[in-house]
């Protein structure tokens, strides 16, 4: 469905990115909002970049103070900082919400309007199309998945609108009309096999996911005739949508850490699978299972959830003969978790059933625990990563559009880069097993060695291959393909899951560096995941881990909008009363067929417009209110401009 229509003409992505940190609690001091002391008049403020000073203490109590006021999204400049409510607010979300801020009545913080930054910026034609990504990031718990539900379901929303258009394109018609259905579908699914309840999110993400939502392009060089009248009304089409998945924690199916679970399908399945299935594949009187270990499971709940993924895989066209083959495979994995293997007493070499013991019938997010292992250091390099690529973003804006004022971005620049640079960031642990360090941004962790060579090789012996591969259970089969029979045959150079995890975040940097970035940081405000609790030293820890109050300081300095030369250019031309100049020339190549009036005039007076929309004082003269807009040598650029 994705491949075919991701080959129709020009398009732009909205792509997400979920990792997550998660940083030990730093200790109990749990503030709740009944403390006055800690509501002051801060709570109006809702961009942090008008606190004064920028300080930490000041970003924490401004949080605090919106917090106990229902107020979980507050601006950081260009970032959004969202506070994990851990309670429904209703009031905040729905269709109507949305309409506010897609009509732009609604105007305060929120992740909506992040989402709405990213549709105009797609579809404005005053804009370069520029692929948008959103990049959430966050402990484990401080609500990136809620934020991304939000971000999806706004965009699909908005985009839905547009439905009436995409019948009227010859092109389209007929194709995926159901889109934004199918990707609201995906996520039960994702989240039945790919979340587990854990010590800090009962439904935490054990897997890191790319979701890129593939719009219909507004102008383009390739074909300016089929695309002109499409840049004014249809632009704005969904056309698909790809998911990519990152380091699936695998090895949750054998082994859970005490008080964790296996991923919510298997305790769905248990739950509410239909009584006749039930019986073939769980036979009453069957032990329970080892691989599901059912601690605080709400049983209705699962149940629900089980009808909702059913659902869901029925609607994006899973058939009944897959159906039932997944649901076999889920059934024989719990059953296989109870299978013991011991050592045969006539051969060492040899595994064997252990007859006394065995009835053979969820970018994560930064993580630290007390013993971590492979596992942990290849979503805590994940998270390094996306830090670096928020702290690059930054500084190289800055460098475009830094105010000549008093700042000192230098002691950022040399402060990140020797966190990031460095063998001093890495030091052996003095701990009795092997095991070394790594100072991460968030903090310093501690990487256990035993077992972590085997993890890494992730090898699939090819015995079993062959073995699944006789199977006559068509889905399994299916699985084991020719391709990994290929994969992992004799000889053949193995890939070890480092290198393999290395090389997808590599074409993920790729991708995400040709795209116009907006951040979301999700802070959780306790460790316990209550409401109404404000723990100002694990908030703290928090802010400084992700360096926010440095993120606001240089937002601070900058102008809010940040734009290249060209792009500049393009949107400000019209300023410019003499001819020719280069704002003609680039605005010709915006409009191809200069001819076509009717296309010509409405982008002239877009361009008027947006002219109009921007903030200026009535004693500023054209050039003045251009220089606010960039610190840029307008004079240089506009030669015509100076005498006006
Ligand atoms: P995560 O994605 O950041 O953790 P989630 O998005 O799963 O965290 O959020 C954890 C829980 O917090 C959710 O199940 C909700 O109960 C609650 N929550 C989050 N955001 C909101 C919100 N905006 N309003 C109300 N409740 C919210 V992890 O996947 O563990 O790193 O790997
Ligand atoms: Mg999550």
């Amino acid at each position: 469905m994705i491949a075919l229509l991701m080959s129709t003409g020009a398009r732009a992505f909205a792509g997400f990115i979920l990792p997550g940190s998660r940083p030990r609690s730093s200790g109990n001091v749990s503030r709740g909002c009944n403390d006055k002391e800690s509501l002051p008049s801060h709570s109006a403020i809702d961009d942090l970049i008008y606190l004064t000073p920028t300080s930490s203490d000041q970003v924490l109590l401004c949080l605090n103070a919106r917090y106990c006021q229902d107020e979980i999204y507050t601006r950081a400049g260009s970032t959004l900082v969202s506070v994990n409510p851990f309670k429904g607010l209703p009031r905040l979300y729905g269709t109507t919400v949305m309409d506010e801020y897609h009509t732009g009545t609604a105007t305060s913080p929120h992740v909506y309007q992040v989402a709405q930054q990213v549709f105009s910026c797609m579809t404005s034609p005053l804009d370069d199309i520029r692929n948008q990504s959103i990049i959430v990031s966050g402990e484990s718990g401080a609500g990136k998945t809620v934020a991304a539900k939000h971000l999806i379901k706004y965009l699909v929303t908005v985009a839905d609108k547009k439905q009436p258009s995409r019948e009227s394109s010859p092109s389209l018609r007929g194709m995926g009309t159901k889109i934004e259905q199918r990707i609201l579908d995906s996520n039960p699914i994702l989240e039945a096999f790919g979340n587990a309840c854990t010590l800090r999110n009962e439904n935490s993400s054990r897997f890191g996911k790319y979701i890129e939502l593939q719009f219909s392009g507004c102008v383009t060089l390739l074909s300016p005739e089929a695309t002109l009248q499409r840049c004014y009304f249809s632009d704005s089409d969904l056309l698909g949508a790809s998911i990519q998945t990152y380091l699936l924690e695998k090895t949750r199916v054998a082994y859970q850490a005490e008080g964790e679970g296996t991923f919510h399908v298997f305790y769905q399945l248990l739950s509410g699978f239909p009584v006749e299935l039930r019986d073939v594949l769980i036979p009453k009187g069957s032990p329970t299972f080892n691989a599901a270990p059912t601690h605080n499971r709400n049983k209705e709940q699962d149940a629900a959830k089980w009808r909702e993924t059913y659902k869901a895989l029925m609607e994006i066209g899973v058939s009944e003969e897959q159906r039932l083959g997944l649901f076999q495979i889920l059934a024989a994995i719990l059953h296989l978790g109870n299978v013991d293997l011991c050592h045969d007493p006539e051969d060492e070499d040899v595994c064997v059933i252990d007859e006394q013991t065995s009835g053979i019938l969820d970018i994560y997010g930064f993580e630290s625990f007390d013993s971590n292992s492979l596992e942990q250091l290849c979503i805590n390099y994940a998270n390094e990563r996306l830090q670096q690529h928020f702290v690059r973003h930054f500084l190289k804006d800055l460098q475009e559009c830094q105010l000549n004022r008093a700042s000192d971005p230098e002691n950022l620049q040399s402060r990140i880069s020797h966190t990031l640079l460095g063998n001093r960031y890495l030091g052996l642990s003095r701990k009795g097993a092997p095991a070394f360090i790594v100072k991460h941004y968030a903090q310093s962790v501690t990487y256990d060695l035993e077992g972590m060579i085997d993890k890494n090789k992730d090898n699939i012996p090819v015995e079993l291959i062959d073995l699944l591969q006789e199977s006559n259970h068509s889905f399994l089969v299916l699985l084991f393909s020719q391709d990994v029979v290929l994969s992992h045959a004799p000889g053949k150079k193995q890939t070890v899951v480092l290198s393999k995890f290395k090389a997808s975040l590599d074409s993920l940097m790729t991708s995400l560096s040709a795209t116009h970035p907006h951040y979301i940081r999700c802070i959780k405000p306790n460790s316990a995941s209550k409401p109404v609790h404000f723990d100002p030293k694990y908030v703290m820890q928090q802010l400084t881990a992700c360096g926010i109050a440095e993120a606001v300081e240089i937002s601070k300095k900058a102008f809010p909008a940040r734009m290249s030369y060209a792009e500049f250019l393009q949107n400000f031309s019209l300023l410019l009363n003499s001819d020719p100049t280069p704002a003609a020339k680039t605005r010709s190549e915006v409009i191809p067929n200069k001819e076509n009036e009717e296309v010509y005039e409405p982008l002239e007076l877009l361009y008027q417009r947006q002219i109009q929309l921007t903030p200026r004082r009535k004693s500023l003269a054209p050039r003045q209110k251009l220089r606010r807009r960039a610190d840029i040598d307008v004079d240089g650029l506009f030669p015509g401009l100076s005498s006006a």
